[in-house]
């Protein structure tokens, strides 16, 4: 049996002083949705098998450009990241994957990481590879591009990278590859809009021929940053013309911080979808760009509306719908197991709302044009409060009832503050 971080006395004791008032709001949630035909039981079944991946980036503080804010106590290593996410997972129950970065996780041993995580109760989602930054062993710089720059030994070298992160991430049990790049242009007249597109397909087209049967290699799109006038992967046409080039394995991934304000994301779900190339998500929340909030903190009501589309999706096509769910967020002002248990609970959330829609009702209101109707079926989907659900789904599982509740009464943060060493407040990482 896994060694978890938190003592199970100390979970026991306050789910079994949570207990009658968490009973008593499920079974008045249960009547509420029984009312407009919905099993609450089964619902709750169903959330129970959410699976949502960690950032091993994510545990650590994060930080901008211009600073970072050490807290103390938090993890500065791969070991102590994977204990924070064993705590999250522990109290939480829908997080039980931890998507490792590299080279910021290197190991020369993954077998040894591979079971300490197991030990921990945690298994390993996609990897992701790094080509955005120059590390200090490195031969060529990616200032200029990396699997898009103009010279072929700097593709190389960035080719060769994703091949070790393949490599290393059989070792961890993962079955997929995630890869962004910096790549494009800040200024007019820089690089070649078409020649480096091709030179992408041309590099990605490589590393995709390295990927074992059963893996997805996931790319990621974003508008901006750090190319601010052109990004080669700006957006989710660029992305599809390259995963429906490289093959069946390539699929786009949707970070929700990396579109321009207002645009319909639901919308390019659904477009992904029928392509056949809805390949995962990166969730977060932003007000301006890739802000890497909270998901769910700055427009909930978004997140629902892109799992509407999954459930959606799923209905139609349940055979080959198998999006890959993380959380990716900077946690810089608050302790990141907060953070991630709040953000964990906010897309379960989401998702339990899209689950308790009526779809019949819907695509009959949607068929007779009955454009009020349609809406308020899914507006009275929306405005149940889930949390009684969510929190009796998380006890059944062995998780807490008021996670962060529980966390800080754990002693957790103030305890690791005594153990580990200080983190550094250099800027720029994440
Ligand atoms: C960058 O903006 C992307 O969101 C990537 O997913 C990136 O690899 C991750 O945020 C780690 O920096
Ligand atoms: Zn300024
Ligand atoms: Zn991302
Ligand atoms: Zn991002």
């Amino acid at each position: 049996a896994p060694d978890l971080p938190i003592a199970m006395e100390l979970i026991e004791s306050h789910n079994t002083a949570h207990r009658e008032v968490l009973e008593d709001d499920y079974d008045h949630l249960k009547r509420r949705l029984s009312r407009s035909g919905v099993d609450a039981d089964k619902i709750k079944q169903r959330v129970k098998r959410l699976e949502l991946a960690t950032p091993t980036w994510g545990a650590g503080v994060g930080g901008t450009r211009f600073a970072k804010f050490p807290m103390p106590g938090e993890p500065t290593n791969i070991d102590e990241k994977l204990e924070d996410c064993a705590v999250v997972q522990q109290l939480g129950r829908n997080t039980p994957r931890v998507s490792p970065h590299f080279p910021w996780d290197w190991t020369e041993d993954p077998a040894a990481l591979k079971d300490k995580a197991a030990a921990l109760g945690l298994g390993f989602d996609a990897v992701n590879s790094n080509t955005f930054q120059d590390q200090s062993d490195q031969k060529r710089s990616y200032r200029y591009g990396s699997l898009t720059h103009t010279q072929a030994p700097t593709r190389d070298q960035a080719i060769e990278h994703n091949l070790a992160c393949i490599e290393i991430g059989r070792k961890l049990g993962s079955k997929a590859l995630t890869v962004w790049i910096g790549d494009g242009a800040n200024f007019p007249g820089q690089q070649s809009l078409s020649k480096s597109f091709d030179r992408y397909l041309d590099s990605a087209a490589q590393i995709y021929s390295a990927l074992p049967n059963d893996w997805f290699m996931l790319l990621e799109h974003k508008l901006y940053e750090p190319a601010f006038y052109s990004t080669v992967i700006s957006d989710w046409g660029s992305s599809l013309l390259a995963a429906q080039e490289l093959g069946p394995k390539a699929q786009c991934l949707i970070d929700l911080g990396h579109h321009a304000p207002n645009v319909n994301i639901e919308q390019i779900v659904a477009r992904l979808d029928a392509a056949g190339k809805l390949g995962g998500f990166h969730f977060n929340d932003s007000k301006y760009g890739d802000d890497d909030l909270d998901s769910g903190s700055i427009n909930p009501h978004q997140l629902f509306l892109i799992f509407n589309e999954l459930v959606e999706a799923e209905a139609r096509n349940s055979a080959r719908f198998h999006p890959a769910y993380m959380i990716d967020q900077s946690h810089n002002i608050t302790d990141p197991i907060e953070s991630l248990l709040s953000s964990a609970e906010a897309i379960a959330a989401a998702f339990t709302h899209a689950l308790v829609v009526n779809r019949d009702e819907l695509a009959a209101a949607q068929d007779a044009n009955d454009v009020m109707a349609a809406f308020q079926t899914l507006r009275r989907a929306y405005n149940h409060d889930v949390r009684p659900l969510l929190a009796l789904a998380r006890v059944e599982a062995g998780g807490a009832a008021d996670p962060i509740a529980l966390y800080r009464k754990s002693g957790w943060r103030d305890r690791k503050a005594q153990e580990r060493r200080r983190a550094s407040a250099a800027p720029g990482i994440v």
